[in-house]
């Protein structure tokens, strides 16, 4: 007799919002580990547009960004063939489950979080979206029953609280949900950003001259941009922890994860030479690195017919996961789903 026994390949769920161009911090801090986990992984990747609402869109530009990072996606190295890639405003369960999860969720935890606290700053006028985002993220991540959620280190507060609101969950109804892991880079995790090393390179700030490095960077305005990027008064051409070298550690950090040399190597090779040759080696790195990404998301980009269908295949995916997951979740509390009789 031979008993057949399926196992089920640890599943991944991350996403990045379509509310800018995505930037070499998105690249090294997820979409190129998302690349590698590809053959060992089931994975789902989206595209959370839902989110990207918390802060005001134009329209016309979100349609376009949302396409733009689908084809980023692809051009980065995710196939569809063996990762599901999808927007999550074509899956409705993601908006189901936000909702029930809302109804187990105290308001002091959504208070604590530091990305709203850091976003809602400064603002007269904070939408309740706002304060609900770690929440619908929650959903994304509990509906796929994902092991392992590959962020950067801004999301681990979001992940930590995913997993509170499953337990919570779990506890009230019963063992429904899975908690998820935060699988964080022990490198590249929090790309600074290279008009100032003191905060993280953002999608939201990517338009502030200097700030960031983006994808879709011409090979001269990628020099221009690493060319002034704020670094410190001094020579020494090290890695190091120690704030005031936060800057030229950040530069050496992004010369690393592209170039996969040892630290030792890297530092040998510049001893000596001052911050200008850092400057203008890492900008021919990050020039070559992102000259292929580059030349595929043109041809993606020009037949957004075929991105639509193939974003299209990938919500038929991923409705197929999150579907009956949605519906074991109304049971258990209680909705009276159809077809059903108990
Ligand atoms: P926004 O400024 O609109 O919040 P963002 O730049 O923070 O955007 P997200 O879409 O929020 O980008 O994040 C997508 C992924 O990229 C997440 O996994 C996030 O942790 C990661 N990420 C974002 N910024 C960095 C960074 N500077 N370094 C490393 N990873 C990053
Ligand atoms: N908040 C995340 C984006 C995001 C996400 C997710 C990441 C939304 N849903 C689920 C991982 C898993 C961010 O990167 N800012």
């Amino acid at each position: 007799m031979t008993i057949e026994v399926t196992v089920r390949r640890p599943r991944v769920f991350s996403g990045v919002q379509p509310s800018g161009t995505l930037h070499l911090g998105n690249y090294l801090g997820a979409l190129r580990r998302w690349v590698e986990l590809q053959d060992e992984k089931e994975n789902y990747f989206c595209i959370v547009d839902m989110h990207a609402i918390t802060m005001r869109q134009d329209p016309i530009e979100l349609r376009r960004s949302t396409r733009e990072v689908a084809a980023l996606y692809l051009a980065c190295g995710l196939d569809p063939q063996r990762s599901t890639i999808f927007v999550q405003s074509q899956v409705r369960a993601h908006a189901e489950g936000c909702w029930i999860l809302n109804c187990v969720t105290p308001l002091g935890w959504l208070e604590r979080m530091t990305q709203f606290k850091t976003k809602a700053k400064h603002r007269e006028s904070v939408v309740l979206g706002l304060l609900d985002y770690p929440v619908l993220q929650a959903a994304d991540i509990l509906l796929y029953d994902a092991e392992e959620v590959p962020v950067g280190e801004d999301q681990k507060q979001h992940i930590e609280l995913t997993r509170n609101i499953a337990q919570r969950f779990n506890h009230r109804f019963g063992d429904t949900f899975t908690l998820p892991q935060a699988v964080i880079p022990a490198s590249g995790a929090r790309i600074r950003a290279l008009n100032d090393p003191m905060k993280k390179m953002s999608k939201s700030e990517a338009h502030v001259r200097g700030h960031a490095v983006q994808l879709l960077d011409t090979p001269d305005v990628i020099r221009a941009v690493i060319r002034r990027a704020v670094t410190d008064s001094g020579r020494e051409i090290q890695f190091s922890d120690a704030q005031e070298k936060a800057g030229v550690n950040n530069l050496l950090e992004i010369y690393e994860l592209l170039t996969a040399q040892r630290r030792d190597v890297i530092e040998e090779h510049f001893a000596g030479k001052g911050y200008g040759m850092l400057k203008k080696d890492l900008a021919e790195v990050v020039v070559e690195a992102l000259r292929p990404i580059r030349k595929h998301y043109d041809a993606l980009i020009a037949d957004s017919a075929e991105l639509d269908s193939i974003l299209a295949a990938g919500a038929d995916r991923a409705r197929a996961v999150a579907e009956p997951k949605i519906e074991e979740i109304k049971r258990k509390v209680g909705f009276i789903v159809p077809q059903d009789t108990t």
